[in-house]
């Protein structure tokens, strides 16, 4: 199983709308100046790391922006121009939701499960269908497609519609989902981590945000990917958890292969959890690494401004790992010296390092909500399109599309400027020519 990560290229429009009730970070920055320049930088920074750490990296294009056929939907007429300075005048809020480069977290793109862990022994992927939010609701459309482009063989990959758009089944892609599994077997268990469930009492819910994730959706991703019944959990997050600012699990916990680090407060029924985890790998006698890191070490609340679960956990070489973590868990403290006595235990991290994400950080988006693992193996990989997989020329390429392209200062009143609607326009014209993807989007067909 090589496994690769693809990351979402951040879009030229990003800035800070404020739309996320419950996202910490997105509330306090609304309407802050934005670099989406520095932001789309930061990205393939990482993406870099990994590629010289010998990992696979895929880059994922931003959905197109500003979604005008949604302007035309409710109303706004006349041409482009004319429909973004309407909305600017009458609803600032809708203009930067249509505008939002919220397709980089590509965490919330899809549920992805391992051809190792289905009927068919094919990949399965369903694109969230992100109905939560109405600024993310509108980039599943385009990101379904490009997957599809991109993991077109029919012979490795089945693609799935998103689930019904409903409260019922709304889903946040993989950013509720891990997968454990142990090199010596290419089994894998998935935990799929809810916030919400049909028949909930007041108990169960958290009282000052919502809960995005919800259980039927994740038993339909589950049934729809024909997943073996005994090798799956369904998990409930904490309430508490999510009234911290953990809009998704991965804010609270993150996975890798046998190890699962979690805070201590991140699920309902924690200690079973722990007891299922556990028998599922003392069963295949197979060792497995639960490291819960206790509220008295770092808080929820600490948990929340840092990231920490947010870094990702990446392979080194012999079975070690490396925790990359956000910058701001190396600012505090408590969170550093937390992570440099993990490493020095007995588990299979050994190392760890920051990244600064700060421009994404901002809107709630760290490390492992920027990338989609995929778990493959070479032969799938092969069927991967090329142009996505990054290469030193591809990430040089990139970066100078970007300081070609992108503004290093941008508001919610600088999206109703019409030059920015064209540089928008011929930006993405030109960057589905460098991925090599051809015309992905609507405006290149019309
Ligand atoms: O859905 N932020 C995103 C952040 C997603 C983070 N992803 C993971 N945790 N996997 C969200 O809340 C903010 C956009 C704004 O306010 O402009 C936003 O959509």
């Amino acid at each position: 199983m090589v496994g690769m990560n693809v990351d979402g290229l951040v879009g030229p429009s990003h800035h800070y709308g404020g739309l996320s009730p419950g996202n910490l970070a997105s509330a306090k920055n609304a309407w802050q100046v934005a670099n989406p320049k520095a932001a789309a930088l930061q990205g393939i920074a990482k993406m870099r790391l990994l590629f010289d750490l010998g990992l696979v990296q895929g880059v994922f294009p931003p959905v197109a922006t500003p979604h005008l056929s949604v302007l035309q939907a409710l109303g706004f007429t006349g041409g482009p121009e004319t429909m973004l300075r309407a909305c600017h005048r009458s609803n600032p809020r809708l203009l930067s939701a249509v505008y939002s480069a919220s397709s980089m977290w590509m965490a919330n793109s899809a549920t992805i499960s391992s051809a190792h862990d289905t009927i068919d022994h094919k990949i399965h992927v369903t694109p969230a269908n992100l109905q939560h939010s109405f600024h993310r609701s509108l980039e599943v459309a385009g990101t379904g497609r490009v997957l599809e482009e991109i993991f077109a063989d029919p012979e490795y990959f089945v693609h799935h519609s998103p689930l019904p758009r409903h409260a019922d089944f709304a889903d946040e892609g993989a950013a509720n989902y891990m997968r454990l599994w142990h090199e010596s077997s290419e089994a894998g268990l998935s935990l799929y981590v809810y916030g919400r469930a049909a028949g909930d009492s007041a108990g169960d819910q958290p009282k000052i945000y919502p809960a995005r994730q919800s259980l039927a959706a994740s038993q339909a991703v589950a049934r729809s990917h024909g997943l073996h019944p005994d090798r799956r959990l369904f998990i409930r997050q904490r309430p508490e958890a999510i009234d911290a600012g953990a809009f998704h699990n991965d804010v609270v916990a993150v996975a890798y292969a046998n190890v699962l680090l979690c805070h201590e407060r991140a699920f309902a029924e924690q200690g079973s959890v722990r007891e299922s985890v556990g028998r599922y790998f003392a069963s295949r006698e197979t060792p497995f690494y639960w490291l819960e890191v206790p509220e008295n070490r770092i808080s929820l609340t600490l948990a929340v401004q840092s990231y920490l679960f947010n870094s990702q956990i990446l392979p080194l070489a012999d079975g070690q790992f490396l925790l990359l973590a956000p910058e701001e868990c190396r600012e505090s403290p408590l969170v550093w010296d937390y992570l440099t006595e993990l490493c020095a235990q007995d588990n299979p991290i050994v190392e760890i390092r920051a990244i600064d994400l700060r421009q994404s950080m901002h809107n709630g988006g760290g490390p492992a909500c920027l990338r989609l693992h995929v778990p493959l193996d070479r032969e799938a990989l092969n069927a991967v399109h090329r142009g996505i997989i990054c290469d030193k020329s591809l990430l040089d390429h990139l970066s100078q599309w970007i300081e070609k392209y992108y503004r290093d200062r941008l508001t919610v009143d600088d999206l109703a400027d019409p030059e920015f609607y064209r540089n928008v326009q011929e930006a993405l014209d030109k960057l589905s020519d460098i991925l090599q993807l051809g015309p992905i989007y609507e405006f290149q067909r019309v």
